[in-house]
């Protein structure tokens, strides 16, 4: 019984008899009306046991480095997927392949996914991620649902303002949230705004292998780069960053960088930076290409904008760009095509850090009210647009062509990002939203005084939106894409690559081999037993030196669907997976003697418990 219904029940007790009868028929049937549509409700997110979700959500997770992934609408949390930080349960950042990808790093902080399109549109193969905490882009193979590739990015600081990939895929762009001297030389905070300098890095992913490599760079001013997106159909060939801070604060940024009524959009041509880097107009810093659009101007131009905005959308037909001002109550919509009129009739208001200013009034094409704090904005396919209010804990359904506020749902509550189907695409899909909420306070059983965030399923199929779900998410989604599930085609098992390098597909063939200190064991796992040598008396076991290091290269040989094996050793702090038909090696310094059991991690059969053998160190 909710407290309204307690509530409306003793008054109506005190009112008298009669009234009691009428009061409690009244809310008994707006009771019933609750329950049915709580029951509709129910039934629209309901994916039985054994059925799919007919869409994948895949959401960053901020702070820990990792990728969540999720099934809609049943918002069931699928997997988690390792990226920028080590994770015991894989072995991510253990075996040597992910440890040398890892490189040592701790953490990551990843802000925002971008999956990789044609035509503007995801196309199920790859997803890209960006660290805000320590400058680097990932590789997600969606075949696999691995992380292939990690670029550590020279020359930046904080990549925050990524990543968005171009409608084909050329590019992602990474421009970033701090600005630092150049060529990563010691400068005082006196010489910010001569020293100091954004940079956004242009990167090339490559899907033949898997791998991302760094194209070129551009110089941009020393202020914040927020939020970005590429432009399409009308506007293919641009891209759109948000700034804040362009009043080049150096301390307490809270209120030095709020002072300016208007920072800008930042609209820059990358195909004609990328033609002018391609005909040699670059200078080598730390190994990367670094083109100056001040030494090679127009392709950088900037729209004055409300108040530190914070994100920035293109809208599905690339006509107009929306800023999103989060210190004031307006997003403002801005038509490309005044844009690019402003540009050839060299209509400046002024200038920035030696780049044009295009007049506001000249391309803005509406202020929309849709109320306090806007920070994000989503599309569907009818033509409206739905940002996230953070102060006024809402999401607010407007309509692109009227600039009228269509709907407000309440979410739990202030909201950062939101992702609709498909909704930052060429061609949005139109019956979900998610509310990706940064503080979830009463929401779900306590754990507190920490809570999890949270994420509200909005129903936006109709003229109104409804939150018919809702679901605690992990640290911490700032944004997230939600695809289609049939754009996604998952590897079953990994081939049988007779070549692969350090592979034994044959228990019989399992073999230790010792080269100076260097012991290499080419073993199997299958289930239920490791196979190190097959022709040793305990083929499970591994007899070594105090002083070796030892290298597994392990082949789970069970080409089965989900039979995977772990292996672990006890007491020494080492534990990896092996996927169906994956080989992977670890390596381990015996640097004690002693005996270390060995075993299976993933359970994988009746016998698994049984799925053991023996890492033996002689002493000296
Ligand atoms: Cu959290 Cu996209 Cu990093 Cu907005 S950002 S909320
Ligand atoms: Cu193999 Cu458990």
């Amino acid at each position: 019984m909710t407290k309204n219904r307690i509530i409306s029940g003793v008054l109506g007790v005190m009112a008298g008899l009669l009234v009691t009868v009428i009061f409690f028929a009244d809310f008994n049937q707006s009771d019933n009306t609750a329950n049915a549509d709580n029951k509709s409700n129910a039934q629209k997110v309901y994916v039985a046991p054994g059925e799919h979700d007919d869409y994948y959500l895949m959401a960053s997770g901020g702070h820990s480095g990792q990728l969540f992934v999720y099934g809609l609408p049943s918002m069931r949390l699928i997997r988690q997927v390792p990226v920028f930080s080590p994770d015991p349960a894989t072995g991510y950042g253990f075996d040597d392949k992910t440890k040398e990808m890892l490189n040592g790093y701790k953490w990551g902080d990843f802000h925002h996914p971008s999956i990789s399109e044609t035509d503007g549109e995801y196309d199920g193969r790859a997803l890209f991620a960006t660290d805000v905490g320590n400058n680097r882009a990932a590789y997600v193979d969606l075949e696999t649902f691995h992380t292939t590739d990690i670029l550590e990015i020279p020359n930046i600081a904080g990549p925050h303002c990524a990543a968005f990939v171009t409608p084909d895929s050329e590019y992602l762009f990474l421009p970033t949230r701090f600005s630092v001297p150049l060529g990563d030389e010691f400068t005082g905070l006196d010489e910010y705004s001569e020293k100091y300098k954004g940079v956004m890095s242009a990167v090339k992913p490559d899907f033949e292998n898997n791998t991302l490599e760094v194209a070129y760079q551009v110089i941009l001013p020393p202020w914040a780069y927020d939020l970005s997106d590429a432009g399409k159909g009308a506007s293919d060939g641009w891209g759109f960053l948000s700034t804040y801070n362009t009043e080049e604060a150096t301390t307490t940024l809270e209120i030095n960088a709020s002072k300016n009524d208007r920072d800008y959009i930042v609209m820059f041509d990358w195909e004609q930076i990328s033609e002018e880097v391609e005909a040699g107009n670059y200078e080598e810093l730390n190994g990367t290409k670094m083109f100056d659009p001040i030494e090679h101007p127009g392709s950088v131009y900037l729209v004055p904008a409300p108040k530190s905005p914070h994100g920035v959308d293109v809208t599905p037909d690339g006509a107009h760009f929306i800023a999103n001002g989060k210190l004031s109550p307006t997003t403002t919509m801005f038509s490309v095509e005044k844009a690019f009129e402003a540009i050839k009739n060299e209509d400046f208001q002024g200038e920035a850090q030696g780049f044009p200013v295009l007049t506001y009034e000249s391309v803005v094409d509406k202020e929309v009210e849709v109320g306090l704090g806007p920070l994000h904005t989503q599309f569907d396919d009818k033509g409206n647009a739905y940002t996230t209010l953070f102060i006024d804990s809402q999401v607010v359904k407007w309509n692109l062509e009227s600039g009228k506020v269509v709907d407000k749902e309440e979410v739990s509550y202030s909201p950062g990002h939101l992702a609709a189907v498909e909704g930052d695409t060429a061609n949005p899909g139109g019956n979900w939203l998610v509310s990706l909420n940064k503080i979830a306070k009463d929401q779900y059983l306590s754990v507190g005084p920490s809570h999890p965030e949270s994420m509200d399923l909005i129903d936006i199929s109709g003229e109104t939106m409804e939150v018919v779900g809702s679901a605690p998410s992990q640290p911490e989604p700032h944004y997230a894409q939600i695809i289609n599930a049939d754009k996604i085609k998952t590897t079953e098992v990994f081939e049988k690559d007779e070549g692969r390098e350090n592979a034994v597909w044959n228990k019989e063939d399992a073999h230790i081999e010792r080269d100076g200190d260097d012991v290499h064991v080419y073993g199997i796992a299958m289930r239920s037993q490791f196979v190190f040598d097959a022709n040793s008396e305990s083929p499970d076991a591994v007899t070594v030196k105090e002083g070796d290091t030892v290298h597994f290269h392990i082949t789970n040989i069970d080409r089965d669907q989900d039979i995977t094996h772990g292996m672990g050793i006890n007491g020494y702090n080492e534990n990896f997976e092996i996927q169906p038909g994956e080989t992977k090696t670890l390596t381990v310094e015996a640097d004690e003697s002693g005996t270390f059991p060995i075993y299976c991690t993933n359970f994988c059969s009746a016998l698994h418990q049984e799925m053991t053998g023996y890492l033996l160190v002689e002493p000296e």
